[in-house]
């Protein structure tokens, strides 16, 4: 085992971000293949997305039985998840319980932000270097940092000018933030919005929230996990950990092969009610044609149109939250707890800022085109720069100078999601044009970790010394991912992220595989079978 020496800068390996795939890949190179290697992470601490998204209710979606590591049959066994959906606190200290168990610290550089990476070919090395200036050398260059992982902060005129408190829920501080007797305003209803309404509302004096988009979102129906369920799963973790890789969604179950409008109405009605008094994300799994059939997905849709009429007691409210302008689950629908139920509380409001656009933040609050408001609080719950934000956020500089964000302007291009020709050696782990964000992430991580590393030690054994993509093979990757989709209703969801939509000038060009992970994790196989073709290799 290597440990880092400040005065050694020249690595096997280079890893950047210590999320879940930043330590499962330095745990990979450094203790498979015994490569010496350097983990390069901007914060104090492990953690990734679950390090910097501390928001109240952060919570994941994924069940946490599924949402972890399944390298290990010793780390399964040894840790406990308390409960059904897995809380922010819980899976950091999930993280660092796997960082301290492997043994990987000695092997992380903390507070590093990288700026800037430089391939020479000559000497066939990265050269990395960070925002203090620090220089590391390493043959290979593994990214791991994440697919939402660049906090989009909107740029509303005025918003320097807040007096207030002012927070970014994916920037979220350490210390904790008080809302008592406060004035919050939240801007923004994707997952974490949901997430962080109800709580915030519970204390707030009075809380805004502003509405751009009406969002989907089923009850998670979170429990604690009991002994007997954490027993079971225990004993048979090679059964889950087959049902997720049959999986397109890296979740342990499927959809069955049913059709929304081709079930009896009846029959419909009672798989959705039981599905929704169930909730979490199995739900969206009731049938096997919500994202590829329009008049099937509609039926869904009005089925979660319908709750929220129910629950909301307000009619304006209710209208506002449920007018929908995109098929379910075509943006990333929010699992949630006392979601819409929060609007009937009295010190709540809500604002539909496609009607009432927001003008601009003042020193004292905010004003939309008719009204002005006092606050104390402002929160962005606004998301992230997807996909490519982090990658790019980095000037990566290939053979003969090429930046990769010129060769991604009209949008990223890979082949697999895991390279990019003209920067050899290098890696992305759930780049764009792999499934990420649309699976069970560790999963997807997994299998992007597992075929990165064994890709290396196929080299080594080979005695190669470089590898990169074929252009031919990267455009026809390329192609099939949007061919992927076009099978699919997401193309209708004209602003979503997955398209890159919430990112003034961002090239729209629909990011992830949709293909499934099996299929792809089938693809990626047959690739290495048959010598790793669509990649060429030097010495
Ligand atoms: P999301 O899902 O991107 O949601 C961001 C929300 O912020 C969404 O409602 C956006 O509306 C809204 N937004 C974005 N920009 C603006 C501006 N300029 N003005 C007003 N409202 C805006 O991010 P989350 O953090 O909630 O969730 C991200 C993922 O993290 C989630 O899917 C989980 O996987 C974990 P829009 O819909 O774009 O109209």
């Amino acid at each position: 085992m290597s440990s880092i020496n400040n005065s050694e800068t020249f690595y096997d390996a280079i890893v950047i971000g210590a999320g879940f795939s930043g330590i499962q890949q330095l745990h990979f190179l450094r203790d498979k293949l015994g490569l010496k290697t350097l983990l390069l992470e901007a914060g104090e601490a492990v953690g990734g997305t679950w390090y910097w998204n501390r928001y109240p209710g952060a919570r994941c979606d994924s069940e946490s039985h599924t949402y972890c590591f399944y390298f290990s049959e010793q780390i399964l066994k040894e840790w406990s998840w308390s409960q059904k959906y897995p809380g922010q606190e819980e899976i950091l200290s999930y993280l660092n319980f796997v960082t301290d168990k492997l043994e990987l610290r000695p092997n992380i550089l903390f507070r590093t932000r990288v700026a800037e990476m430089n391939y020479f070919q000559s000497q066939n090395r990265w050269v990395v270097k960070s925002t203090k200036g620090e220089k590391f050398s390493a043959s290979y260059v593994i990214s791991a940092v994440g697919c939402l992982s660049s906090a989009n902060s909107p740029n509303i005129k005025g918003r320097d000018n807040f007096q207030g408190e002012l927070y970014h829920t994916g920037q979220w501080p350490h210390e904790k933030v008080d809302f008592k007797n406060k004035k919050v305003a939240v801007i923004g209803t994707g997952s974490s919005g949901i997430q962080a309404v109800p709580l915030i509302a519970k204390s707030a004096k009075e809380l805004t929230v502003f509405q751009r988009t009406p969002n989907f979102s089923v009850p998670a129906r979170n429990a604690d996990l009991s002994k007997e369920f954490l027993s079971q799963f225990k004993s048979k973790t090679s059964y889950y950990r087959e049902k997720m890789k049959a999986a397109r969604h890296g979740h342990p179950w499927q959809a069955p092969d049913i059709s929304v409008r081709e079930t009896l109405s009846t029959e419909r009605e009672e798989i959705l009610e039981e599905a929704w008094s169930k909730g979490g994300l199995r739900f969206r799994e009731s049938f096997g044609d919500t994202l590829t059939d329009l008049e099937s997905n509609k039926l869904m849709s009005d089925f979660i149109k319908r709750k929220i009429l129910e629950i909301v007691k307000d009619p304006n409210k209710a209208k506002i939250l449920s007018n929908f302008d995109h098929p379910f689950g075509t943006k990333r629908p929010a699992l949630d707890t006392d979601y819409f139920e929060t609007f009937n509380k009295k010190n709540v409001n809500l604002i539909d800022i496609r009607q009432d656009p927001i003008q601009e933040i003042t020193n004292v609050g905010l004003e939309t085109e008719s009204q002005k408001f006092d606050f104390d609080m402002i929160i962005f719950a606004t998301g992230f720069d997807a996909l490519t934000g982090s990658l790019l956020k980095m000037e990566i500089i290939g053979e003969g100078g090429r930046r990769l964000a010129d060769d991604w302007k009209d949008g990223p291009r890979t082949y697999l999601g895991l390279q990019v020709a003209g920067f050899p050696n290098f890696f992305i782990v759930t780049g764009p044009g792999s499934p990420s964000v649309l699976t069970n992430m560790p999963q997807a991580i997994d299998q992007n970790v597992s075929w990165i590393t064994d890709c290396i030690s196929y080299m080594k054994e080979n005695n190669f010394s470089k590898i990169e993509p074929k252009k031919e093979f990267m455009s026809d990757w390329m192609e099939q991912v949007q061919k992927a989709v076009e099978g699919t209703l997401f193309p209708i969801a004209k602003h979503s992220w997955y398209l890159g939509a919430n990112i003034p000038g961002k090239p729209q060009v629909f990011m992830p595989y949709v293909g499934g992970l099996n299929q792809y994790r089938k693809i990626c196989d047959d690739v290495a079978a048959t010598g790793y073709n669509g990649f060429q290799f030097s010495t």
